[in-house]
């Protein structure tokens, strides 16, 4: 060890599937690197184009340091530095007021992913804000309607061990860009294809990971139900079904085969956009490789029908009977599987919070701050890790209420974000190496904590300070509303849970990371055991049929409408709207842009590196003109979380998607937005 240099574990915070461990190196109080960890085995000693320049964000100038109170009109940024007192006072006051005026549901809580851990997430703000009887948020932006749609067939929305991915022979990549949004999963794509499987991408766009694919199917956006149905009727027809694993572990193969019918390859193959030759082979290779792999994560989410998507794409794995094999089956989110091991509601303590208060979903922000008849109305919002001025749909809609003189907003956060901009009061918030956390992951089994490796900055607060500062400004005394950040991860880690055997504080203190204790070979529906009403894989589901919903898989409802099908993923600098403001991020996008395809720039009369305009009813942006056969005709790829549009203007892409929701697990259609696109006249 050098001297004088202090090396502390950590774990990265963003919302993102890898939560890489990383190493930093502090002197003094200083943190002078950090770095990937080399022990973590998912982390591998590397980060990604965002974190390896993460203490160029700890560091920035622009970083909040003070509590700030706005002095000017709403959205003008002016804003005077003033003690914590006195902001935790008037705050308190004014909840106060609003409280007795029109009662606590009147005060809507804001909070996403913005920092991913046990503790630092939700823990005391939603002891303090349930137990006052705040409104409740729907937090279903991301990963809720996936989970709902898996659930539906097989009981949860996570799969096998995504490490196993090593032991697969056929890997669908479904609707994933796992170079951009999953980096650190590519890898063991790599091993899996060494050792000889074959690979392909399901994906309106050739991504990156498109690209690099042995066979990429360029679907039609949301399409992805109709083609697994079709895939569904080959095996069936083709006798290319594991009868004996669907005998046992399903319900509802004889209507499922019924409901096949009627989705031949050659019904499929226009609304897909594949030929019918292309959907015999997939299906024919993806039932006879065995062990099959389905990956997906979100893309295939953000759709008005998300939820009926990856329902059937679940019935899959029985058919084929993936299952059975190491590295066969589905392979999702993991979160599930770290949230069961952990005693996750003795950190949430939800039998503390008032029943029976309204829930707004999280997706409806500028539709709920603008309802003159929403009873009581918004009156208050308490933002944090969240930015939804960029990052949730109908941008203009959002601002205009945020504008509301009479709506009272704090913000927590570690910059000025476009959503803090339109702040009464912003708070600073710590980086993820000043505070403690407990990083559970939703992209393998790695438990890790987060020590902090630097006392806060200025005055920054953690979340969890945040709130005991607030419960205590509001004369609350109760011991759980003051709990330490160490004895609530002591109490998630006391679960008794044998995945958590053995894994104490103190060892991940020494060791920053531990793997869960899955056991080797762990093959969670080899033998069914699906955790579903009925124990089995449910092609038909009953549960779906008394909520008045479809109980068969089916196409769902596939966008259709006028203009250009408008797919906004992510981007590789920036991570959701974070790092949109610092400029070596932004120069690695360069301006905002619209990828379109030739014959669409042709009927349009567009030039490459022209900047035009992308409009419908909910506003325009300026982008600059791509043309390209990465993306198919009739649909145009813009890539989100950038702050400004290619005028420079402080607009998203978010001005251009609508409050949409999906057919069942809330969430939001942001990717069936439809936008013309022209040049710029005058
Ligand atoms: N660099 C970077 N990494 C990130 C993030 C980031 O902002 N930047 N964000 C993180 C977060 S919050 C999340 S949720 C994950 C998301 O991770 P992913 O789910 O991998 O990311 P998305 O870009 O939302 O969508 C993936 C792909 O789905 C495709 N797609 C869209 N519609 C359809 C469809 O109907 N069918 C099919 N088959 N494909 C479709 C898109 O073209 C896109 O390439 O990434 C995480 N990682
Ligand atoms: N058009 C379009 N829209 C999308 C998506 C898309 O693909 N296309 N993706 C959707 C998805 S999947 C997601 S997950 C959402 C993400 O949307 P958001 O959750 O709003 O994500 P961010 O924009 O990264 O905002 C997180 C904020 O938390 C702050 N933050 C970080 N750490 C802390 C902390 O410790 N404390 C506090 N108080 N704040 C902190 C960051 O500075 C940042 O401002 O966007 C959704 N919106
Ligand atoms: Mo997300």
């Amino acid at each position: 060890m050098d001297q004088g240099i202090a090396r502390i574990r950590g774990a990265c915070g963003h919302d993102c599937p890898d939560t890489c461990g990383w190493i930093v190196d502090v002197q003094g109080e200083v943190a002078t690197r950090l770095r990937g960890d080399p022990s973590h085995p998912f982390t591998r000693g590397t980060l990604c184009a965002k974190v390896n320049h993460y203490l160029e964000r700890v560091y920035h100038t622009d970083r909040v340091l003070h509590p700030l109170k706005r002095v000017g009109p709403k959205g003008d940024t002016r804003f005077v530095r003033v003690s914590w007192d006195e902001a935790l006072a008037d705050i308190a006051s004014r909840w106060k007021a609003i409280v007795a005026q029109s009662g606590a549901e009147a005060i809507l809580p804001y909070s996403s992913a913005g920092v991913q851990g046990i503790i630092q997430e939700a823990s005391l703000d939603r002891r303090l804000l349930g137990s006052m009887g705040c409104s409740a948020l729907d937090r279903t932006i991301c990963g809720a309607v996936a989970a709902a749609g898996l659930s539906a067939t097989i009981g949860t929305g996570s799969g096998i061990d995504p490490e196993s991915i090593v032991h697969s022979r056929y890997i669908v990549l479904w609707g994933t860009n796992t170079i951009v949004t999953n980096l650190h999963y590519w890898p063991y794509v790599r091993e899996a294809r060494r050792r000889g499987a074959k690979l392909v991408v399901v994906d309106p766009i050739r991504t990156r990971t498109a690209a690099e694919a042995d066979w990429h199917l360029a679907i039609k956006p949301s399409s992805d139900a109709a083609l697994a149905l079709a895939m569904m009727h080959v095996m069936v027809r083709d006798g290319l079904v594991d009868t004996a694993y669907v005998t046992q572990h399903t319900v509802g193969y004889d209507a499922l085969v019924h409901r096949v019918r009627e989705y031949s390859p050659e019904a499929v193959s226009p609304l897909a956009g594949v030929s019918a030759d292309e959907i015999e082979r997939f299906a024919r290779e993806y039932a006879t490789t065995q062990p099959s792999l389905i990956r997906p994560l979100i893309g295939i989410e953000h759709h008005r029908n998300g939820a009926m998507q990856f329902r059937t794409l679940a019935c899959l794995p029985a058919l084929s009977g993936a299952w059975r094999h190491r590295g066969g089956g589905l392979a999702r989110s993991t979160h599930a599987l770290h949230f069961a091991a952990l005693a996750m509601d003795r950190v949430l303590m939800p039998e503390v919070y008032r029943p029976g208060v309204r829930t707004l979903n999280m997706r409806d922000l500028g539709k709920n701050l603008c309802d003159d008849s929403l009873r009581p109305p918004v009156r208050a919002l308490m933002l944090y890790g969240s930015n939804p001025m960029v990052s949730m749909p109908n941008q203009s809609r959002i601002e205009k209420g945020l504008r509301r003189e009479d709506l009272f907003t704090v913000v927590h956060d570690l910059f000025l974000t476009e959503t803090a901009r339109f702040a009464d009061y912003l708070l600073p918030a710590t980086s993820q190496i000043e505070h403690l956390d407990l990083s559970p992951a939703w992209g393998h089994l790695y438990l890790a904590l987060n020590r902090p490796a630097i006392p806060a900055r200025g005055e920054s607060v953690c979340n969890t300070e945040l709130f005991r500062r607030l419960a205590a400004a509001l004369g609350r005394t109760e011991p759980w509303l003051s709990e330490s950040d160490e004895s609530m991860i002591r109490a998630a880690l006391g679960s008794g849970h044998p995945w958590l055997e053995g894994i104490t504080y103190e060892r991940l203190w020494e060791e920053g990371h531990v793997r869960l204790r899955c056991p080797d070979d762990w093959r969670p529906f080899a033998n069914g055991g699906f955790p579903t009403r009925s124990g089995k894989t449910e092609l038909w589901s009953d549960a779906l049929n008394e909520a008045g919903l479809d109980p068969l898989p089916s196409a769902g409802d596939i966008a259709v409408g006028q203009g250009l099908q408008l797919i906004t993923g992510k981007a590789l600098h920036f991570l959701n709207s974070s790092y949109g403001h610092i400029d070596r991020h932004r120069r690695g996008e360069g301006e905002l842009p619209i990828e379109i395809h030739a014959d669409d720039a042709l009927e349009r009369g567009l030039q490459p590196g022209e900047v035009v305009r992308v409009w419908n009813e909910r506003g325009e942006v300026r982008a600059v003109c791509r043309i390209s056969d990465r993306v198919r005709p009739g649909v145009a790829w813009m890539p989100y979380g950038g702050l400004t549009d290619a005028a420079g203007r402080r607009r998203s892409v978010n001005i251009l998607t609508a409050e949409e929701p999906t057919d069942w697990g809330g969430g939001s259609g942001l990717y069936d937005a439809r936008v013309e696109v022209g040049a710029v006249t005058g």
